[in-house]
């Protein structure tokens, strides 16, 4: 055991549960300890060490050549998204969400606050979970969506520009964290969960927290307007959660059903619970004006709590054991996967069962139960190869553990058969793990990666804060094998890949794009083209600044503006080149912007100071980029 999964033995020491208390709280029978005892095949460091330097070798992509996947990752409380290339885990390209980015001037230009709204004012973020939407349990290349626990936000990406479109703040909620897409008939719904519960309203009167007035709510977000379209009130709190391939349900873990404040109370039950959501059941019970709102939000919140969902049938509360965390449903919408964390298990939820559960026709909520193998210490997250396998990080073991779905289901009903395939080692503690494809009806089985929490002496030192690790893992044949370990800063949590065909993004700007078309509309108030106009007007003590750029110049070299002014620089990119973007930076006043190939970008300031103030492109464009440059005379008031 590495010395950082001690440690973490020891505070579970501390708060009452040991290494051996798992094992023993969860009714293990010797053959299920037999199995995990009995590891896997881990290759040597001389083995893929030798695999990674052989130029022939599937991860190595030459110069020139291109990924076979993208990979979006989560970019942590850095609030960003950065795309990667998946063998080689090149990072290509960053896609601010939440935070400030002064390379494309995202928080700075007036296109990207319009984006952030009243969330503008933090400029920080904690992202998790980036899902890729879908059509036909396929995805479909259109959006990315990702949260924020930080702020309790969730936002989408548009995949064609690559760039955040929309943020929604989830009303009623602190700490949206887990969060999956409607699969099936195509991505309605963005599913997410707040996680903490807060009195309502939550006004500094009401403070007790286990009160009949003190819960959290699951949500659904519209994927197209971006507008919460209901809340459900839950018993417990909420952690991560995943949606089927029929459209029907959504299942969420619960690791505090306690309604504990401290950690000790948190873990006082053996079992928590997962709650499965009936959409269709949702829907109907708003149809029939079964819903309240909360304070000021008009969102319809309908009602899940087990002691009064009366007739309106809108959820079920699966005890599973201890604390859950991922859930994860698998690519043959057969199960819902739920992590034991606190135990040694992964519980099998069947989808079959849900319809009976729903209609009254089984006995108990555990009958939904068709498996609950025992696979090692501090099961996080669960991915899938399309194969029939499950590949389940063990955070405590620092491993991952290739187990296989049916048979561990043929062992819960008795039958003596070895389900777990191989355990392999991690570099330190993994969070998440994610197979290609594998949140698709396409998962295919070829590429995994963890996400290592600790990274420890796998880079050169860099001070007292480490990056993370994030390991790449050949899952194509019967063996698992550790190709390539990948620095990542704080703190990514999850990831997730498509094929790269399934990506299709633009490679220069539409001049109809609806991400400056506000901008386009006060640019035609103002009598301007945007295309060919180089101009400046003036409206009381506004100043607004037309201008185009065309390596290597800008179309106005030169503006007066007074002390006191509130000035607007709208530039459009008349250039139609793929890759030549411009900059625009004025020194000493904090305003920089990106212009891509047909975009127009605009930022308002107040010039701080007086006397003259050189701008210049900050994208490399020419030859003569240097000289691509001007100045902005600021006279006294
Ligand atoms: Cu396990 Cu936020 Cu998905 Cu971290 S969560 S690991
Ligand atoms: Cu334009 Cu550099
Ligand atoms: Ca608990």
């Amino acid at each position: 055991m590495s010395d950082k999964a001690k440690g973490n033995t020891e505070v579970l020491e501390k708060s009452g549960l040991s290494r051996r208390g798992f094992l023993g709280a969860t009714a293990a029978t010797g053959a299920a300890v037999a199995a995990t005892a009995l590891g896997g095949a881990v290759m040597s460091r001389e083995t893929w060490a030798a695999a990674v330097k052989n130029p022939q070798s599937k991860i190595h992509v030459g110069p020139g050549e291109l990924d076979t996947y993208y990979g979006f990752w989560s970019g942590g409380h850095q609030g960003e998204v950065r795309v990667m290339g998946v063998p080689s885990m090149r990072e290509i390209i960053r896609i601010p969400v939440f935070n400030l980015d002064p390379a494309t001037g995202y928080g700075l230009t007036n296109e990207s606050k319009r984006v952030l709204g009243d969330g503008g004012k933090w400029m920080i973020g904690d992202c998790h979970h980036p899902h890729l939407s879908l059509t036909d349990g396929k995805h479909d290349g259109k959006y990315l969506f990702i949260n924020d626990k930080a702020c309790s936000r969730v936002a989408r990406i548009r995949l064609d520009i690559m760039m955040t479109d929309k943020i929604v703040t989830v009303p009623n909620a602190q700490a949206v964290h887990g969060l999956r897409l409607q699969k099936v008939p195509y991505t309605k719904y963005v599913f997410c969960n707040a996680e903490f519960i807060i009195p309502h309203p939550n006004d500094g009167l009401n403070i007790a927290l286990d009160s009949e007035d003190s819960f959290t709510v699951f949500n659904a977000i519209d994927a197209e307007s971006m507008e919460v379209a209901f809340q459900v009130i839950v018993d417990g709190n909420l952690d991560n959660c995943d949606a089927d391939y029929t459209g029907k349900y959504a299942a969420s873990t619960c690791y505090n059903s306690e309604k504990a404040l401290d950690l000790g109370g948190s873990m006082r039950n053996e079992r928590d619970w997962v709650v499965v959501f009936n959409i269709p059941a949702i829907e109907k019970a708003i149809k029939d004006g079964k819903f309240v709102t909360l304070g000021d939000s008009k969102v319809p919140v309908v009602e899940g709590r087990k002691a009064k969902i009366g007739d309106t049938n809108t959820t079920r509360y699966i005890p599973v054991p201890k604390n859950p965390h991922g859930c994860n449903m698998s690519p043959d919408g057969k199960y819902f996967i739920a992590a034991g964390k606190l135990s040694p298990t992964c519980t099998i939820i069947s989808t079959a069962l849900l319809d009976e559960l729903f209609a009254g026709k089984l006995k108990d909520e555990r009958d939904v139960v068709v498996g609950e193998p025992e696979l090692g210490l501090g099961p996080l997250h669960t991915t899938f190869d399309g194969r029939g396998n499950a590949y389940t990080t063990l955070f405590i073991d620092s491993q991952v553990v290739k187990w296989n779905i049916d048979e561990a289901v043929r062992f819960y009903n008795g039958e003596k058969v070895n389900y777990i395939k191989q355990k392999l080692d991690v570099h330190y503690q993994p969070g998440h793990n994610h197979a290609t494809l594998t949140e698709s009806s396409e998962a295919d089985g070829q590429w995994l990666v963890v996400l290592s929490k600790f990274s420890k002496d796998r880079f050169l030192p860099v001070g007292p804060l480490h990056p993370e690790n994030d390991q790449l893992i050949d899952i194509s044949g019967d063996e698992m094998k550790l190709v390539h370990d990948g620095p990542a800063y704080a703190e990514p949590h999850d990831c997730t890949m498509a094929r790269r065909d399934q990506i299709r993004p633009k490679k220069i700007w539409d001049r109809n794009d609806p991400y400056f078309a506000e901008t386009v509309k006060l640019a035609e108030k103002d009598g301007i083209n945007l295309e060919t106009d180089n101009r400046i007007i003036r409206d009381g003590n506004k100043v607004r600044i037309y201008m185009v750029s065309m390596a290597p110049s800008y179309g106005i070299n030169e503006f007066t503006v007074k002390q006191g002014d509130e000035v607007t620089i709208t530039i459009t990119n008349i250039d139609k080149i793929e890759d030549l973007t411009h900059g625009f930076c004025i020194v000493n006043q904090g305003v920089t912007m990106a212009i891509g190939p047909q975009q127009t970008s605009s930022i308002t300031f107040k010039p701080e100071g007086v006397g003259v103030f050189w701008y210049y492109c900050n994208f490399f464009c020419h030859a003569l980029h240097m000289e691509m440059n001007g100045r902005m005379i600021v006279e006294p008031a």
